[in-house]
């Protein structure tokens, strides 16, 4: 696991030479860095014996020596010089050494410069000794570095609704530094001293806590202390019991039951634990779906949904059905209620129809018997046409009689016929 992550460090290297006051600027701390320059020469007069290719801009201190530590067993005399007037190269160092095994330092010397970028040409000026030359090749330093880290940190765990960290919390805490680069990594926690920071944090004691927090850089910049704050809780119980599941069938029923048209499903589902996860429903034997709104069926029959909802926890609730019957709407009908009878008055009998009206709108009623026909118009709702006939007989068999109703139904005229039996009947 990264702990922290360090971007590549560019170092800011001042170069400083011992004793070089006059030419040395004051190095920020952590950020000097030593830079000597050796240059030997031994008993060839056509190259140095060793020599620097590359140095940073800056104080340096420069060493030539030649003697027998270096090789020059002739005790031979050469000089290092820095070439002031060649065009191409750099020309505002002078250096100008000349050194044998035999003078009054032993043969070395030391020598504080200030190197500017570009390159530098050197020679022995000895005559003969036109071969040692060479180049040294300067690169400018890289700026100060007066930025502290980028340090954040990241709280990790299981939360649950509120947001707080359910059994523990782990605390990461990050830096970069584009330019020296992260040196340390620092926390404290709940008013605790400050640490170093090595590994991720695990904070597993119930309650609120701060994770204070810094960084500094190699050049020892430190980042003002941050803070990150969470609370850790208990965790809860595990949710064993599956969620409670009902679904709920509504339409327009008829007289028996049935749904007319369609029918409407609605599910649902709670879990007081964890939570409700998924709800789902087969319909009439098919596979199971995500129940996400009412489920309208419309297909006339009778129609079984199965039912089960999961919670969070993964407890299933064990499948229900609920089963009811769809039916096609009934035509439209201009409802009566038809009574017949036969009666004596005197010695004639007759024979009464009575026609109520039962719909919600007004009807025309036409009353007809085997002794004559009655139409009564605009009967309201909850009125009766009645007409009793006169058979002019003294008796007479059993019959029917047949009523017709006619009302408008949704803009249509409805017209509903009746019929009913009345009985035999002796008068006098
Ligand atoms: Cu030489």
């Amino acid at each position: 696991m990264a702990l922290v992550m360090v971007a590549v460090a560019l170092p800011t290297v001042w170069l400083s030479g011992a004793g070089a006051a006059a030419q040395s600027q004051s190095p920020q701390a952590g950020q000097a860095a030593e830079q000597t320059l050796v240059w030997t020469a031994g008993n060839s007069y056509t190259e140095y014996m060793s020599m620097p290719t590359t140095a940073t801009a800056g104080p340096a201190t420069i060493v030539f020596e030649t003697n027998a530590s270096t090789g020059n067993t002739f005790g031979m005399t050469h000089t290092l010089t820095f070439d002031t007037s060649s065009p191409g190269y750099n020309h505002d160092v002078s250096v100008d050494i000349i050194a044998s095994p035999f003078d009054a330092t032993g043969g070395r010397h030391e020598v504080q410069v200030n190197l500017t970028p570009g390159t530098y040409r050197y020679y022995c000026m000895i005559p003969g000794h036109a071969g040692m030359v060479g180049e040294l090749v300067v690169t400018s330093a890289g700026p100060t570095d007066t930025t502290p880290p980028t340090v954040s940190a990241a709280v990790s765990g299981d939360k649950n609704a509120n947001g707080d960290y359910v059994d523990s919390a782990t605390v990461t805490i990050s830096a970069t530094d584009t330019e020296s680069g992260v040196d340390t990594v620092e926390y404290a926690l709940d008013g605790g001293a400050f640490q170093a920071y090595t590994a991720p944090v695990s904070v597993n004691q119930v309650g609120e806590h701060t994770v204070r927090y810094r960084a500094t850089d190699k050049a020892g910049n430190t980042a003002d202390v941050q803070s990150a704050t969470f609370t850790v809780v208990a965790p809860q119980p595990k949710d064993t019991t599956p969620p409670t599941v009902s679904a709920a069938v509504s339409g327009d029923k008829n007289a028996n039951g049935d749904y007319v048209d369609s029918a409407t499903v609605t599910i649902s589902a709670t879990d007081t634990e964890s939570g409700v996860d998924t709800v789902e429903y087969a319909l009439d034997g098919g596979a199971f779906q995500a129940y996400t709104t009412p489920v309208s069926v419309n297909q006339v029959g009778e129609h079984t949904v199965r039912y089960r909802a999961t919670d969070k926890a993964g407890n299933t609730a064990d499948v229900q059905s609920a089963t009811f019957t769809v039916v096609a709407p009934q035509p439209a009908e201009t409802p009566l209620t038809v009574t017949a009878s036969s009666r004596c008055m005197g010695t004639s009998a007759y024979v009464a129809v009575t026609a109520v009206n039962d719909g919600d709108v007004p009807a025309t009623v036409t009353l007809t018997s085997p002794y004559g026909t009655k139409t009564v118009a605009d009967v309201a709702p909850g009125k009766q046409a009645y007409q009793s006939f006169n058979a002019r007989a003294k008796q007479i068999g059993a019959g029917k009689v047949t009523v017709t109703g006619t009302s408008i139904i949704n803009g249509k005229n409805v017209t509903t016929s009746y019929e009913t039996a009345y009985n035999a009947i002796s008068c006098g």
